[in-house]
């Protein structure tokens, strides 16, 4: 007879994603690393494997702290020409590799280290697999005057835009600048939804990563890592 086995939880699946993504790493280079819950499963990962890449570029503060903390050494993006691979996670994703992140507020940076690299290797849970993107709030780092006529942009589109908050105070990115989350969008043209709204005046960066989508996607899923190209 044989037992039932418990399905594993959001976090194991998380591990079982972040450690599949070594199998992306080009030994004797760096690699550009991401952030979030998901990507700090692949850093403890790619710490057993530090003393055969040349280190890391980080798209923000704490996964840069991670990174150190374990060892591992963190260029500066201007020093890097390109990277063979960016790991990173997402808020949503479908099935042709377009996303929407920015839940951690690291949109910019994120798209930044993902621009210099040839292949972005997306890492997540199932539960961040959709048909269509737009149920997840879509986060906007905005510069902070012009918060208020990006909104209006946004309400004239049908959505609903909210400063995001922390302790009180509107949040700050790593990069001293402000995040919009817009509820209610239905995003069915990916490429040109975040090719209009990057030309906003006041827009840093829009979630919506379609230019810069992912050319792999390791989705833990409960009878395994699928592999979606
Ligand atoms: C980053 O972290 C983001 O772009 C996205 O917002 C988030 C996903 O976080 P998690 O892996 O914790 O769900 O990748």
């Amino acid at each position: 007879m044989t037992t039932p086995t418990a399905p594993l939880t959001q976090d194991e699946l998380k591990t079982l994603v972040g450690q599949a993504a070594l199998h992306y790493v080009v030994p004797g280079e760096i690699v550009g690393v991401g952030t979030g819950s998901t990507v700090n499963k692949f850093i403890d990962a790619l710490a057993t494997m530090k003393d055969q890449i040349k280190g890391a570029v980080s798209s923000s503060v704490a996964s840069t702290a991670r990174l150190k903390a374990l060892g591992i050494t963190v260029f500066d993006a201007n020093d890097v020409q390109s990277l063979s691979v960016y790991i990173d996670g997402a808020d949503e994703i479908d099935g042709q590799g377009y996303m929407v992140k920015g839940g951690g507020a690291a949109l910019t940076r994120e798209k930044i280290v993902a621009a210099l690299a040839k292949q972005f290797v997306c890492i997540a849970d199932e539960s961040k697999l959709v048909a269509a993107l737009g149920n997840f709030p879509l986060p906007v780092e905005v510069i902070p005057m012009a918060a208020g006529q990006i909104a209006r942009k946004f309400e004239a589109m049908g959505g609903t835009a909210t400063l995001r908050m922390k302790d009180g105070q509107p949040l700050v990115t790593d990069n001293g600048q402000h995040i919009l989350d817009v509820r209610g969008l239905q995003i069915t043209e990916p490429l040109a939804f975040e090719s209009q709204v990057n030309q906003w005046p006041g827009v840093v960066t829009v979630g919506v990563f379609a230019h810069q989508k992912a050319h792999v996607c390791l989705l833990g899923c409960a009878d395994g890592v699928r592999t979606i190209t």
